[in-house]
């Protein structure tokens, strides 16, 4: 329809399409690990326009693969010109996944802008991994071979299963900001919670408690053990200083 052919031109040049960030914080030191990339899209007639509306509109007509490529290039660009300490995430949907496409738009975004590939995060959901065929796990070998990290995002939703702790590498586990929010008033969620975070410190994995807003929701993930927060508390998610000026003239 309409969106798909405006999203088909957009990407001729671009121009409409920016990439947000969101800082991740350790919560023991405050500094920031990483910042996650949010595709945001500018569309002259209909104003922004979500990712979770979009996304599914290029996953569908196959514009997800010169968008992933605009939006993992961007990224790692962005990012060196920040801390050497600080990541990139990048999200990746699982029609991303498998066909050569991913690991040759990475290790391109690597070359051509220089990032260091470590500095480099793929953020993938559990629902990504569920056709878990062997494509999958070939681009995972590939990415960490080239020595990019590897998220689960969104972790307690969906199809949670321990098999993908068990079957994947992953070097950061993200708790879903639905169970930090309940945290606090619900034992039974704050027990998930600290299970995934013990978890985590068993496996010598990072556990992010994503979707933090509050004082109180700081203290609970603090609390249950979670190493790392995002979320609006620290900062939503905003253009890169060079983007930001152009944003401003929009809003
Ligand atoms: O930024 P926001 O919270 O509105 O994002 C909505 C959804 O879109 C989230 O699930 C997020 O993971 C997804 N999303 C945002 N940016 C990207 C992106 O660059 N690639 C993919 N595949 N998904 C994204
Ligand atoms: O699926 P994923 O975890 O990538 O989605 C990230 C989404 O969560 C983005 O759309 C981002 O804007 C949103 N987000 C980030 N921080 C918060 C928060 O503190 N509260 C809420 N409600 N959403 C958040
Ligand atoms: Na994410
Ligand atoms: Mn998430």
């Amino acid at each position: 329809e309409h969106l798909k052919a405006d999203l088909r031109a957009t990407l001729q040049t671009m121009e409409d399409l920016f990439v947000f960030y969101q800082p991740i914080v350790e919560i023991q030191t405050r500094r920031v690990t990483a910042r996650e990339a949010l595709v945001r899209w500018y569309h002259p007639d209909r104003g922004w326009i979500s990712p979770a509306e979009f996304i599914p509109v290029a996953e569908e007509s196959g514009l997800i693969e010169p968008l992933g490529r605009f939006i993992l290039h961007r990224a790692c660009a962005d990012a060196t010109t920040w801390e050497d300490e600080e990541r990139v995430a990048v999200n990746i949907s699982a029609a991303q996944f498998g066909g050569g496409m991913l690991v040759d738009s990475v290790r391109e975004a690597l070359e051509e802008t220089g990032l260091r590939p470590d500095r480099l995060e793929i953020e993938v959901t559990e629902t990504a991994l569920l056709g878990s065929d062997q494509g999958v796990i070939e681009d995972f070998g590939k990415l960490r071979a080239l020595g990019v990290r590897i998220a689960l995002d969104d972790f307690g939703t969906g199809y949670s299963s321990l098999a993908h702790l068990r079957a994947y590498p992953f070097d950061k586990i993200k708790i879903d900001g639905s169970f930090v929010r309940d945290a606090v008033t619900r034992p039974d969620c704050a027990a998930v919670v600290k299970a995934i975070a013990d978890l985590g410190r068993r496996l010598g994995v990072t556990t992010v408690a994503e979707g933090v807003e509050t004082q109180e929701h700081l203290a609970r993930v603090t609390e249950e053990g979670c190493s790392e927060i995002q979320g609006y508390l620290i900062r939503k998610p905003g253009p890169s200083e060079r983007d930001a000026p152009r944003v401003e003239a929009i809003n």
